[in-house]
């Protein structure tokens, strides 16, 4: 079996467990123990001035290698041209989109630094998986470097339909650039059709049979690997933590109130805005709701140093006041806006208490909130799912209450359906959900793109 090198910007580190880690990097970390390998990243750290030669640390049959960027570098690769232009392109809103040409060669240096700190270590039959829209230079890179190996992106987020990402200067190189690996994973068919129409319309790409597209000297193969997670594995961390003493004060404060819950980053592309808003509709159209609900909004902050984010929490901060003071009472508020990370074990108690799990991006590449709050219901009594339609999670959880994350009304509704909803409509929703969850684990989206970057010629 051919060894494996993983390259994402922030990296699963030698002391995580996996009780704390999440499952794609356990699923990631697996891969490593079982075929050998290295996992290569950012460290974390900047620092001003030529930044020293990567750190390594080895754990048995796994290795980690870990890079300090130089602030200037990290500020025009990470919040510049990664968060501030591909991340808003990705999710389809060019209206928040930064460009800097600077930013634009800051990424691109970024990518050489990392392809050059890969080559060094890379030996000519290892399988390169490269994760995530911070690298898609880093392939046409190491290829300027002589790698001839096997190279696969795994994209965790949307990918434009090619009218949307026209509108990023330069995209031709771009999409050249992506083309230099042999795989590019998707969320969604959707995505990865996107991809392709991209390619050909706008970089001029020739299809060549079985999802490939050949342009110049290469073909690049491009499909749908929907991310999964540990499905069994999450489920028993809800179990044991059903009992855990944070899931009792939880419960306990509830007072008997049926609990709402949303779990995000505070990211625009979660549509917490919106979410806000069909609370608050519900409670205007079903005055027999107020007193009786809790709408929990758990949303750590991310990103903090770019303006968007900045100014998203500010309209949050003032919509969950303005709306706590409309229905508030003296012993009832009904919007919790915790902005604090949950340690996952935490995490899963919370999501079993819930009877709704109300998931609402306006664009999203998977979700795995959704899944998660899925595999954490307890079989005999589960919640129901309020999924946006925009969400790559709702073209497997077709059982979940789907709605346009724009129509307040709309969410409102569901939101009431859901919680009028007779338990043996949630059992036959909740069943079905989770037998497309125990199919699709984060296990097995680990394999099958392995198994088509082994499978692609080099
Ligand atoms: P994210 O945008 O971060 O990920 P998501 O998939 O929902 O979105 O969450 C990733 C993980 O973070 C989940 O395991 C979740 O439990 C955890 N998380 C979120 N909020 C948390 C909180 N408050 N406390 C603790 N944990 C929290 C990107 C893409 C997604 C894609 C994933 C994986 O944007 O579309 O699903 O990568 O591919």
């Amino acid at each position: 079996m051919a060894r494996l090198v993983i390259v994402s910007n922030r990296v699963g580190s030698p002391g995580r467990e996996a009780r704390t880690a999440g499952g794609l990097v356990v699923a990631l970390q697996d891969a490593l123990r079982r075929r050998g390998g290295i996992w290569v990243g950012w460290s974390g750290d900047v620092v001003d001035g030529e930044p020293g030669p990567p750190r390594s640390v080895r754990r048995g049959r796994i290795g980690w290698v870990t890079l300090d960027l130089e602030r200037e570098a990290y500020r025009a690769f990470y919040e510049g041209f990664a968060n501030g232009t591909l991340w808003p392109l990705c999710h389809y809103r060019l209206g928040l989109i930064g460009f800097r040409r600077a930013e634009l060669e800051g990424y691109r240096a970024v990518n050489e630094t990392f392809a050059r700190a890969i080559a060094e270590l890379l030996r000519p039959d290892d399988l390169v998986w490269v994760h995530d829209y911070h690298f898609l230079s880093l392939a046409a890179a190491l290829r300027r470097l002589g790698a001839a190996n096997r190279i696969g992106l795994f994209l965790h987020v949307p990918f434009p339909a090619p009218e949307v990402l026209r509108a990023l200067p330069d995209h031709q190189r771009l999409l050249r650039e992506t083309a230099a690996y042999d795989l590019v994973g998707f969320q969604t068919r959707g995505d990865s059709r996107a991809f392709a129409e991209g390619l050909e319309r706008l970089a001029g790409a020739e299809p060549a049979g079985r999802g490939r597209l050949r342009l110049g000297e290469r073909t690049v193969a491009a499909d749908a690997f929907p991310v999964g997670i540990d499905t069994e594995g999450f489920a028993r961390l809800a179990v044991a933590a059903a009992t855990a003493p944070e899931t009792v004060r939880l419960a306990e404060s509830l007072a008997g109130r049926t609990l709402i819950l949303g779990v995000d980053r505070l990211d625009y592309s979660k549509g917490l805005p919106g979410r806000f808003a069909a609370v608050a509709e519900l409670l205007e159209r079903q005055p027999q709701r107020r007193r009786t609900v809790t709408f929990l909004q758990i949303a750590p902050i991310s990103r903090g140093e770019l303006r968007q984010y900045r100014a998203l929490r500010g309209e949050l901060d003032q919509l969950a006041g303005r709306i706590n003071a409309r229905f508030a009472e003296v012993d009832w508020t009904p919007i919790r806006w915790v902005n604090r990370t949950v340690p996952r074990p935490v995490l899963a108690g919370y999501l079993r208490l819930a009877r709704v799990g109300l998931v609402t991006p306006l664009r999203d590449g998977m979700n795995l909130v959704a899944k998660e709050y899925v595999a954490a219901q307890d079989p005999e009594r589960p919640g129901v799912l309020v999924l946006s339609r925009l969400a790559g999670a709702a073209d497997e959880l077709e059982s979940a209450l789907l709605v346009d994350p724009l129509d307040t009304e709309g969410v409102a509704e569901a939101l009431e359906r859901a919680l009028a909803m007779p338990l043996a409509e949630r059992r036959e929703r909740w069943a079905a959900a989770m037998a497309v969850l125990r199919e699709n684990t984060a296990a097995r989206w680990r394999e099958r793109f392995l198994e088509a970057l082994e499978a692609t010629g080099s």
